[in-house]
């Protein structure tokens, strides 16, 4: 049957939601540029821009500082999670768990960032029809002290919007087994996890951090057979950010990606963007990428995003409501 909608036309009308984007790497491009353009010191192009157009996985790495030379003080922090969370409301995304490490600048505490993200959260959300969660990341750089700390804070705020916990940051700096004390931490605190697992080969990590069972895993790349057979039985949802591996070559292509195995097998997935400005990307578009490249059909895509929502860590209140949107949406889908 021909369709009036175009794939791409569908994939954006289409309710989903988003549980992998870190909040800083999910900036507006046109936001780094106005804060690189009202900078005293410039010369030059936009690093950032430089910075996207090599593609290795470390590079990818590099535009997070870049960023973070851009990005100081809580007035940027607020600005950027207001238009994150326009951004996914834009292209119909009904729930999105934002995560982001908490950073302290000059007389501002980490608690005032994280205050500073749950308001911004909160007002943006009620102004969209888009519910919006929180999970705290310790990045996996940091020292245990600080993961403990980050812990105690989600804790203070557990109330006001913040669900769980993710361990990020670049996968050859750090361990898990020297931060999991704090992930057991937040788990005894009630925390529902999800860690960043497989972005490089580290089997041996790998193996450790499905021992611990995490609600979650992001990304999941380069796993053996055996390690993807415990995953499979464990079954342990995975996030997947296809456009983020490609453009940091940890896959070649949309056709290679372990998407197509994960699927076929019926994996627990869910379709994320990770760091929309610095990758480009946008949920639809990822929705788009797996219709055209595995051949799904809108039933298929609309299933897919539909079973996304039970691996939130959303209320299970807020999952009935957000299948009641897709229920709700699916005859005006085409
Ligand atoms: C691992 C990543 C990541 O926390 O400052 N981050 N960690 N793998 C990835 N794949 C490309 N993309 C982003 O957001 C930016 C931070 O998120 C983590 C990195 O630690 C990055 O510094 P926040 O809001």
């Amino acid at each position: 049957m021909e369709h009036a909608e175009s794939l791409e036309g569908f994939c954006k009308k289409l309710p989903k939601i988003e549980l992998h984007a870190h909040l800083n790497g999910s900036i507006r491009m046109s936001t780094i540029q106005e804060l690189w353009d009202r900078k005293a010191d410039r010369s030059g192009d936009l690093p950032f821009l430089e910075a996207q157009k090599t593609k290795d996985f470390q590079s990818a790495f590099s535009m997070f500082s870049v960023i973070y030379q851009l990005v100081q003080g809580l007035d940027v922090i607020d600005r950027i999670t207001r238009e994150v969370i326009e951004d996914f409301a834009k292209e119909n995304v009904i729930y999105v768990e934002l995560r982001t490490t908490l950073k302290a600048y000059d007389d501002k505490t980490k608690l005032d960032y994280l205050d500073v993200v749950l308001k911004a959260m909160r007002e943006t959300a009620a102004l969209h029809n888009i519910e919006v969660n929180l999970l705290v990341s310790i990045n996996r750089a940091e020292s245990l002290e600080n993961a403990m700390e980050a812990v105690e804070l989600a804790v203070q705020r557990k109330d006001q919007g913040v669900v769980g916990i993710d361990l990020c940051g670049n996968p050859v700096c750090g361990k898990f087994s020297e931060l999991r004390p704090a992930l057991e931490k937040a788990r005894r605190e009630g925390f529902k996890l999800t860690l960043h697992a497989a972005e490089i080969v580290n089997y041996g990590e790998t193996q450790e951090i499905l021992d611990f069972s995490p609600e979650r895993l992001g990304h999941a790349v380069f796993m053996t057979d055996d390690l993807k057979s415990q995953l499979f039985s464990k079954k342990i949802p995975v996030e997947i950010c296809i456009t983020s591996n490609i453009k940091s070559q940890s896959c070649d292509g949309p056709l290679g990606h372990h998407f197509g195995e994960f699927y076929r097998k019926s994996h627990p997935i869910i379709l994320c963007t990770d760091d929309m400005g610095v990758f480009c990307t946008s949920v639809s578009q990822e929705f788009s990428i797996v219709g055209d490249t595995f051949q799904l059909g809108r039933e298929e895509l609309y299933d897919l995003s539909l079973s996304s929502i039970d691996c939130s860590f959303a209320s299970e209140a807020s999952k009935e409501t957000f299948r009641r949107r897709m229920r709700e949406s699916r005859t005006s889908l085409g």
